[in-house]
């Protein structure tokens, strides 16, 4: 737990300096989230899809942490390089920032009803409790994003790994298009 005020510096690429946690996201960690399966066998696992920097450690009911998450561009198959989606453990809410590059936020609650909400820089989107959240790339650049979120929110992945989102985000000949899931073969 963070006790004392802290500030922490954010490059425009979504570092933090200093932070308490730096996680990578490789394709062959998530290589599950993907639904073309010949794709991603055909990828290079070594592939980073996504890296997040934290600060603050997860913990109270009283804090708060903020986290920066940097997804590359990129598509497996025709699905645009986003992160695995979670809910959380303890249905809380969540701001979003977008920073830079172009990004989309898909949401979708416990009763199957999905959002999806635009984030071009400066846009703020807000994640109610009790909606899993899932971000994508739509860009050609790094979309970098920053996080707001209850220290003791906790990610529930299991739910998403499972039965994943009703939607897909696929590559355009123009940009991009949300797609039901239902029809596009899963990959685990
Ligand atoms: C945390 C927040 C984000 C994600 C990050 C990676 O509650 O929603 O910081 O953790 O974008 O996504 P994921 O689904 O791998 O946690
Ligand atoms: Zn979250």
């Amino acid at each position: 737990m963070t006790d004392s005020p802290f500030s922490t510096q954010i490059g425009a690429a979504g570092s933090m300096d200093p932070h308490d946690l730096v996680d990578e996201r490789r394709l062959g960690q998530m290589a599950g989230a993907f639904a073309d399966r010949a794709a991603v066998e055909a990828a290079d696992p070594e592939c980073v899809v996504y890296r997040a920097y934290q600060s603050g450690t997860d913990g109270t009911a009283e804090d708060l942490l903020v986290r920066t998450t940097t997804i590359t561009p990129g598509t497996v198959g025709s699905e645009f390089h986003m992160t695995k989606g979670h809910h959380h453990v303890r249905d809380s809410g969540e701001f979003y920032y977008g920073m830079s590059g172009d990004g989309l936020v898909v949401m979708q609650d416990r009763s199957g009803q999905v959002v999806t909400e635009p984030m071009p820089p400066g846009s703020m989107v807000y994640v109610p409790p009790g909606w899993a959240h899932r971000s994508v790339n739509v860009g050609r650049e790094d979309f970098v994003f920053l996080a707001v979120y209850f220290s003791d929110a906790g990610h529930d992945y299991a739910a998403i790994e499972r039965s994943g989102f009703a939607v897909r985000v696929l590559a355009t000949d123009d940009g991009y298009a949300v797609v039901p899931s239902n029809g596009i073969e899963a990959s685990s």
